[in-house]
Formats: structure tokens, C-alpha cells, sequence
């Protein structure tokens, strides 16, 4: 077995010290972090996907997979990390209200960090006011919005209108992102942008800022 179907294996197992010590082990040969987490950490979540939708493992046990995860992505966050700092700008990122997946959202904001800029998590069903409320505390540059459900998607229309309504939208760019979304859904509901994964998340909210 490869190191890196090791590491999925551990993730679909939820076996906590098995994910710590072989993305160790792969750090320790020199493996390239965003490798570990595309193909070791995430190779797992593909192992569970299927059988999640399947009705062959259930949440308890997904929530196990997805704390292993995490403690993966605990290992190699300080290599990630290229010395946080304001002075690029902030970003505040939430996964919308009803919606409890964070998997994606943690990525992004390791990865949004790893670029230096200061990362506001809000966390996971977070509320339209939240998000209103943190911008006006936060002024951020850039707001990112996460969704996993179809059901989800759509309060994330009701997320930009309470921006628009509180007089706020000229003063931020919004990304959206997450499993089920789409270019046109993100033109549809007034986000300004879509990212089909973290890294280019990253290079987004750069970009963005770059220009202000
Ligand atoms: C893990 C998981 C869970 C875990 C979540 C644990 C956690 N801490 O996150 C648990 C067990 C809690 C869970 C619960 C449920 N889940 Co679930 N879950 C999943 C699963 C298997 C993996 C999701 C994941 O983490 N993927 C890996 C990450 C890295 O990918 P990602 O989130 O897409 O993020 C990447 C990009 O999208 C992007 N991105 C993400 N966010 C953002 C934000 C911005 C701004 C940008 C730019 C980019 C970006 O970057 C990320 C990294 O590259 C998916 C299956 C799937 N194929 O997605 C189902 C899935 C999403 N779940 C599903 C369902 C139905 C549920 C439940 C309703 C089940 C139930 N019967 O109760 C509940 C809902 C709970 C709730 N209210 O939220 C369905 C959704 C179907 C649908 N059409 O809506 C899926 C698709 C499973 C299926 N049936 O096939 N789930």
C-alpha cells in the first residue's frame, strides 16, 4: 500500500494516531503539503463519500473520519502557514446557516492563511446577521460563503441581500464555494465570485486584493 492510501485508509478509519504519524512520515520525505492533503486526507473523504451516500456508514462515523481529517490538517498547518499578516487585507469566512460541513471551509482558510492574509473564521451555520455584524466589526476585503446541501445553497442568496440591505456590498467581494455550486449559481445570487477549491481560492482573494 502506497503512504498515501496509508493516510486515506487512517482517515476512513478514523484512527487519529495513524493520521498524525504518516503525514508525518510524508512531511518527513519531503512530500509537497497540498500533495498530502489532495491525495492522502481527501483520497480518504472519497473512501467515505461513496458509502456515506450509499446508506453504508453513518454520521457518527463520517464525523470520526472528519476529526481525523482535521488532525491531519493540524500536522501541516505550520508548514502552510508563510507568516500570517493584516497588512494584505482580511478575509471572513463562514459556511452558512443550516449547513454544518466544515471540512472545505477549514481547507480554505488554512490555504487563504498560507498566503498571508488575516483569516476571520466565523465558523459553520453561521446566520445572515452574523456575517453583517462581522463585517462591519472586520472590514474585510473579501467574505467567503460555504455550502454543501442544495438546501443550503440558496441562504447564501440570503446572505449577499442582507449585505446589500445593511448598505455594505460596495465595500466587500464575495466567493462562494462548496461541493454542489457552480459559475452561473454565483452569478445568479450577486457573489462576485466562484472557486472550485481552495487553492484557487487563495489565488482569488490575491487577485482581489491586489486590485483595491
Ligand atoms: C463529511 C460529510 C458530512 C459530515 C460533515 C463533517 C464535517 N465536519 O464537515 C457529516 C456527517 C456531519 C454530514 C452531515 C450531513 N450530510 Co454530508 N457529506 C459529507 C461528505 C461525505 C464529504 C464533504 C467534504 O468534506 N468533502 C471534502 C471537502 C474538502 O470538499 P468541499 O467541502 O467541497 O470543499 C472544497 C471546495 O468545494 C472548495 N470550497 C469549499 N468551501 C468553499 C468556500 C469558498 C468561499 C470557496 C471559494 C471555495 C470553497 O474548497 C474546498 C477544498 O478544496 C459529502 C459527500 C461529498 N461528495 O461532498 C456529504 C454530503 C455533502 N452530505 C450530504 C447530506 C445529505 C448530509 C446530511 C443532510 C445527512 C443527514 N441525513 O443528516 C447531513 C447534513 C448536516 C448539515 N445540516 O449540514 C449530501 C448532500 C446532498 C445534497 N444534494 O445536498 C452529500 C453530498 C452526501 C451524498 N448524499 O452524496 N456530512
Amino acid at each position: 500500500m502506497s503512504d498515501f492510501n496509508k493516510l486515506a485508509q487512517a482517515v476512513f478509519e478514523g484512527d487519529f494516531d495513524a493520521v498524525k504519524t504518516v503525514t508525518q512520515e510524508l512531511i518527513d520525505a519531503g512530500v509537497e503539503p497540498m500533495q498530502i492533503v489532495d491525495k492522502g486526507l481527501l483520497g480518504g473523504m472519497e473512501i467515505v463519500a461513496p458509502k456515506f451516500k450509499a446508506g453504508e456508514m453513518f454520521i457518527p462515523e463520517v464525523m470520526l473520519c472528519a476529526k481525523a481529517l482535521g488532525e491531519g490538517l493540524k500536522v501541516l498547518k505550520p508548514l502552510l502557514e508563510e507568516g500570517a499578516s493584516s497588512a494584505k487585507g482580511t478575509f471572513l469566512m463562514g459556511t452558512v446557516k443550516g449547513d454544518l460541513h466544515d471540512i472545505g471551509k477549514n481547507l480554505v482558510v488554512m490555504l487563504v492563511e498560507s498566503g498571508g492574509f488575516n483569516v476571520v473564521d466565523l465558523g459553520i451555520d453561521v446566520p445572515a446577521e452574523k456575517f453583517v455584524e462581522a463585517i462591519k466589526e472586520h472590514k474585510p476585503a473579501v467574505v467567503g460563503l460555504c455550502a454543501l446541501l442544495t438546501t443550503t445553497m440558496t441562504e447564501m442568496q440570503v446572505v449577499i441581500d442582507s449585505i446589500k440591505e445593511a448598505g455594505l456590498r460596495d465595500n466587500v467581494k464575495i466567493l462562494v464555494g462548496g461541493a454542489p455550486l457552480y459559475p452561473e449559481f454565483a452569478e445568479k445570487i450577486g457573489a462576485d465570485g466562484y472557486c472550485p477549491d481552495a487553492i484557487a481560492c487563495k489565488e482569488m482573494v490575491a487577485e482581489i486584493v491586489a486590485k483595491k
